[in-house]
């Protein structure tokens, strides 16, 4: 079956180097090689006119830490608006929204897509002004750049495109998409240093066997993630 090119990815960056790595590897790797996704790395470096290719400066009003600066990266978004246009353009930093599988959700059904990744001690102001569409952290912790955070954002929305898990109901089932923590699973062997796997899921009575899922995954959540049951 032929599967259309479903969404674009330009990720910006001054260490692409980082993002390397997850991209070409397993499920991120085979939806592009299928032609589903396309993700374009971008060194916002290659647009400084600087002699010595900075992309941060000191900030006004003094203080320590470096801010990225707006130039060169208005260069870059201007040079891939002209291209395309974008449904977002994201900016990955620590003060943004936290990422929930909700907005996986809406931004699978983009299109077009820009992330950019933080760095120093943060962007100037007036790219966020405007420029950005959307910020988004991936947890309330600090991480050195907006690389790692831009690639399990990527992932999560990749994997929930058309075509690109073998079993397309797999990501329907995911934890989080029924507000839901995943029930327990079991392979072969069906016992293992007399730890046994639970016997109703060999009894080949489906009914029962999802009764009991449902069971363990609401008494799961209950216990670890009682928030998500609020709403
Ligand atoms: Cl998106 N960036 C950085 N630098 N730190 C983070 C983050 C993002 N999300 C959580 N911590």
């Amino acid at each position: 079956m032929f599967l259309p090119l479903i969404m674009r990815i330009d990720i910006l960056t001054v260490l692409p180097k980082l993002l390397d790595g997850p991209f070409s590897a397993s499920i991120l790797k085979r939806a592009q090689d299928k032609g589903l996704v396309e993700i374009r790395l971008h060194n916002i470096r290659d647009y400084s006119t600087d002699k010595h290719k900075n992309v941060d400066d000191y900030q006004y009003g003094g203080g320590a830490g470096m801010v990225m600066s707006i130039e060169p990266i208005v260069t870059l978004i201007e040079k891939l608006k002209k291209e395309r246009t974008y449904d977002e353009i994201i900016f990955m930093t620590p003060d943004g929204a936290i990422l929930e599988q909700k907005t996986c959700n809406d931004l699978s059904l983009t299109k077009n897509l820009i992330i950019l990744c933080g760095h120093y001690k943060g962007i100037d102001e007036r790219i966020r002004e405007h420029f950005i569409t959307r910020e988004i952290s991936i947890g309330s912790y600090v991480l050195s750049g907006g690389e790692l955070a831009a690639a399990i954002l990527t992932d999560a929305i990749i994997r929930l495109l058309p075509g690109v898990l073998n079993n397309e109901t797999s990501a329907l089932t995911d934890s989080f998409q029924d507000n839901l923590l995943s029930p327990p699973v079991y392979t072969r062997p069906p016992e293992y240093r007399g730890w046994k796997v639970p016997d109703i899921l060999l009894s080949g009575n489906f009914p029962e066997i999802e009764k009991w899922r449902e069971q363990k995954a609401l008494e799961r959540t209950e216990k670890r993630r009682p928030d998500l049951l609020d709403n």
